[in-house]
């Protein structure tokens, strides 16, 4: 199966086995989360599921659910109260623990807002997200306040990490995320403990959020080539 294929079957399976009417959904964003909210949808269209109430985690996110008419929510709605019963998402790399690396497509803010506000979470990720340790494959984000970009640079450095600015690839200059602040991708040399750097990171007055998801147990489904789909709990 190809990669696309793979993404949709992991997104599909996990919607099959979770998502029921009624649900309150967090909706995640990418490649991999982006299929289970048009099946979601396509699943409302034949009416095997309704009452939806839908929280989305990006702008890519709610164009999707504006496209299939899934019923659009803030977290802040009546209807919602501050709690989802499940959120669906990607991730960029996921270690034996279920933690995450995310917001490789600068959406970590929102998604983590949303996810540390689900009863239940889940990650739907293709077998090349496994990794052994977080941050070995991809880069950790940090997402700053513009004006406090050098200051948190070199308390990152302090850290140990090599720090590199997202940059736009198209239009000149830094990419700029949907909350108006600038993006730091992070690495360190070595496997560093992500549950400490998770917290370490954020005290950094200038800091937003940064893309380590460790203290939000997820279930994991990881499809494969082969096309099955393994669930880890
Ligand atoms: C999103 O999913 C982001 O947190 C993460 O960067 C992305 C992974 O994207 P894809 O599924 O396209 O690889 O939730």
């Amino acid at each position: 199966m190809d990669q696309k294929a793979i993404k949709q079957l992991v997104a599909r399976a996990a919607v099959d086995r979770l998502v029921r009417s009624g649900m309150k959904l967090g909706l995640g964003t990418g490649s991999t989360a982006i299929p289970a909210v048009y099946y979601i949808g396509e699943l409302m269209q034949k009416g095997v599921l309704q009452n939806i109430l839908a929280v989305p985690t990006s702008f890519q996110t709610v164009i999707a659910c504006e496209q299939w008419g899934i019923p659009l929510y803030t977290l802040n709605s009546k209807e919602i109260g501050g709690e989802l019963d499940l959120t669906i998402d990607g991730a960029d790399e996921v270690d034996p623990q279920n933690r995450c690396t995310k917001g490789g497509g600068g959406a970590l803010l929102v998604e983590k807002i949303v996810a540390y506000a689900s009863k239940s979470y889940a990650i739907v990720v293709d077998e090349t997200k496994v990794v052994e340790h977080l941050g070995l494959k991809f880069s950790i984000p940090v997402e700053v306040i513009p004006e406090a970009r050098v200051p948190v640079e070199r308390a990152l450095e302090a850290l140990g990490a090599e720090v590199q600015l997202r940059e736009a690839v198209r239009k000149a200059g830094p990419v700029i995320t949907e909350h108006a602040n600038l993006l730091l991708d992070i690495r360190f040399p070595a496997p560093m403990d992500p549950e400490e750097l998770e917290s370490r990171i954020n005290q950094i007055p200038g800091v937003v959020e940064n893309g380590l998801f460790t203290r939000k147990h997820p279930r994991l489904f990881i499809g494969h080539a082969n096309g099955s789909v393994e669930q880890r709990e």
